[in-house]
């Protein structure tokens, strides 16, 4: 396998919100040690322990792209919001990434909510991932120069090289927009997103990245959270999953990201209501 050459920036979690966002913008992706705490990455270790047993990796689609895509020796898993508390407290409202989402998604639009929060959990023998942009998802939204959405891959277990590390192509985020599924890309370019436990990459949703392969005999334990303009229908139904008795026992922020809240416009726009009210007004 060849080591990338390229390099991501790392930095403190306490680093100035400054020097992220440039490293961010400089390289399209930024790793940030310790982003979890040992104690908050157990919990959620400890809280999605049964549900790594219980899925099947390979995702049954039905749509070869999509389970080639997925990986098929790769285990995922969504709706951590409704399987871990900890996962709510400690990534959802993780301060660092929700201050960097803050700045990054504000330019889009007046508030953002939870894309997905899914385990990425990459399988021994597992190939490289096709290399891709997360912002393709939405391609009527896409534009140059504006940031609809952002990712962080929060490492549950060491990433290496052998092991599958996210491969981050430095720098494509400045690459015209557009569709990109597969592409090459010279070892040059790319860094991999090696890093210890508890770290996390934030990352832009038009740098171009995929899972590496993994030739090693371990699982590399990956949970990715991404945000979305609030004017773009999510990935994942969080409000689906996360029903209104469970929403009522998080923080009122955390219910507005997984849905349970709704999105004003600066220019008086107000879309997801109840009743033409806030849906945030269910739990007054
Ligand atoms: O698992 C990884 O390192 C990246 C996966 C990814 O980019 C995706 O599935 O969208």
């Amino acid at each position: 396998m060849m080591r990338g050459m390229a390099e991501l920036q790392v930095l403190d979690r306490d680093a100035p919100l400054a020097d992220i966002l440039a490293a961010l913008e400089a390289d399209g992706g930024v790793i940030v040690r310790d982003l979890l705490s040992d104690d908050a990455r157990r919990a959620i270790v400890d809280d999605l322990a049964d549900d790594l047993e219980a899925f099947a990796p390979g995702s049954k689609s039905g749509m070869d792209l999509w389970e080639t895509f997925h990986g098929r020796n790769t285990v995922r898993f969504c709706g951590l919001a409704a399987r871990s508390r900890a996962f709510v407290d400690h990534a959802l409202l993780n301060p660092v990434f929700t201050t960097v989402t803050d700045e990054v998604l504000r330019g889009a639009g007046a508030d953002y909510w939870l894309n997905t929060g899914q385990v990425m959990a990459v399988g021994p023998g597992e190939p490289a991932q096709y290399l891709h942009r997360d912002e393709n998802n939405w391609p009527e939204a896409v534009a140059d120069g504006r940031e609809i959405t952002i990712s962080c891959m929060f490492a549950l277990s060491d990433f290496t090289v052998a092991n599958g590390a996210t491969a981050v192509v430095v720098g494509s985020q400045r690459r015209p927009s557009g569709l990109v599924r597969g592409i090459e890309a010279s070892p040059d370019e790319i860094a991999y997103a090696e890093m210890p436990a508890g770290s996390g990459m934030i990352y832009s949703g038009k740098v171009i990245h995929g899972a590496g392969e993994n030739t090693s005999d371990n699982f590399r334990y990956g949970m990715h959270v991404s945000f979305v303009t609030g004017w773009l229908r999510p990935e994942e139904a969080s409000p689906l999953v996360v029903d209104r008795s469970m929403a009522a026992a998080l923080p009122e922020r955390a219910r507005q990201l997984l849905g349970w809240g709704s999105y004003h416009t600066e220019g008086g726009g107000r879309t997801w209501l109840v009743d033409f009210e806030d849906a945030s007004h269910l739990f007054d």
